[in-house]
């Protein structure tokens, strides 16, 4: 089943006063405090590490790495912001809408909600002022995907991924070309900065002029996997991307490989941090792999972080987060810093867990 391009209920939303601040975030649940006594390994993980990741200075308790396996349809997606869009993704589920359907459900949701600044029409500008976004998806059963890259105006830019992937015969659209194919795909075309992203914007601009201020430390993206009941596999993403990046600059998050991969004998993975530390190591691929190897999902999230920190210089921040389900239904997630949350919804449970946290190398 296809949506229309445009579907009215995918209009900007105002802030969504219900959506947990990610960066004042404490994650905690019974049902999660229940399953914690058999996460001890990964708990002393959480601990020792030291390296900066700023959205995660209020780690909830860290999510076990044994699992049991969840009863399908499961959806995991990065950030508390993900909850409501794993909740949507559900409910087109129940509705009997498909699990692409679900999957750009639930992330236009978060695309469209204004409160989400780092996503969809809330998201941050590059430094131009301009807000830029990226999106994928990736089809588990036929191993097909769709991307765009640098897109502007449009929202939400995960349909037009879907677009691509079915009424093309290409992979990965970019920029201008994709905006114009948007607009002949019956997609609407709005300026996406907020007045408020426009004044930090601007102040910014003016620190930078007057003392070379670096551009803040301001970036989140959702990622979205889900196994659904049939055993198939699918998963998104999408982003603004790293706050006032430079024009033209594309992250992991559209690149198939490294913000998202799903491989339908496997597990399905995504990605979210710097950019720049996910693209050059395939990162998402790295976890299905290491999958097909036969770690847990949590577990290669971790020893994919563990690999790029080797080639990576020791000390300077990296800043990554990787989350995973597998076929089986286990799912995990692990990032630098204190972890990071994300959310995990399967019948009758839905919630923000906290990530298994690497330490540094030392
Ligand atoms: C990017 N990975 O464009 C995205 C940003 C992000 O958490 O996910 N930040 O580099």
């Amino acid at each position: 089943m296809t949506p229309p391009p445009h579907p009215p209920s995918h209009q900007p939303q105002p802030p969504a006063s219900q959506n947990p601040s990610r960066r004042g975030f404490l994650a905690a649940s019974g049902a999660l405090a229940a399953s914690l006594a058999s996460a001890a390994t990964l708990s002393s993980c959480a601990s020792s590490q030291s390296q900066s990741q700023s959205r995660s200075q209020h780690p909830g308790p860290p999510s076990p790495d044994n699992h049991q396996p969840a009863t399908p349809p499961l959806v995991v997606s990065t950030w508390p912001f993900g909850k409501p869009a794993n909740d949507k993704a559900l409910a087109t589920l129940r509705n009997g809408g498909s699990l692409l359907d679900a999957v750009v459900d639930g992330i236009a949701l978060t695309e469209l909600d204004l409160s989400v600044d780092s996503v969809g029409a809330g998201g941050t500008p590059n430094a131009e002022g301009v807000v830029s976004l990226d999106a994928c998806i990736m089809d588990g059963p036929s191993h097909k995907c769709g991307s765009v890259a640098g897109v502007e105006g449009i929202v939400p830019v995960i349909a037009v991924a879907r677009a691509v992937m079915e009424k093309t015969r290409h992979v990965l659209l970019v920029g201008d070309g994709a905006r114009r194919f948007a607009l002949q795909q019956g997609f609407a075309e709005s300026d996406l900065l907020t007045p408020a992203k426009k004044q930090a914007w601007e102040a910014w601009k003016q620190r930078q002029a007057t003392a070379g201020s670096a551009p803040p430390d301001s970036h989140d993206t959702i990622a979205l996997v889900i196994l659904g009941p049939d055993g198939n596999l699918a998963g998104g993403c999408s982003t603004s991307g790293l706050a006032y990046k430079l024009p033209g600059r594309v992250g992991d998050s559209p690149i198939i490989g490294s913000g998202l991969y799903v491989d339908n004998d496997v597990g399905a993975a995504g990605a979210t941090g710097v950019g720049e530390n996910i693209m050059r190591f395939c990162g998402s691929f790295q976890v299905v792999e290491l999958m097909r190897a036969g770690a847990s999902p949590a577990e290669a999230c971790a020893e994919t972080i563990r690999r790029i920190q080797k080639k990576h210089p020791p000390g300077a921040p990296l800043d990554i987060n990787f989350l995973a389900v597998d076929k089986q239904g286990r799912y995990g997630a692990a990032g630098t810093g204190n972890g990071f949350p994300y959310a995990v919804t399967f019948p009758g449970f839905s919630e923000v867990l906290q990530s298994v946290a690497v330490p540094p190398r030392t």
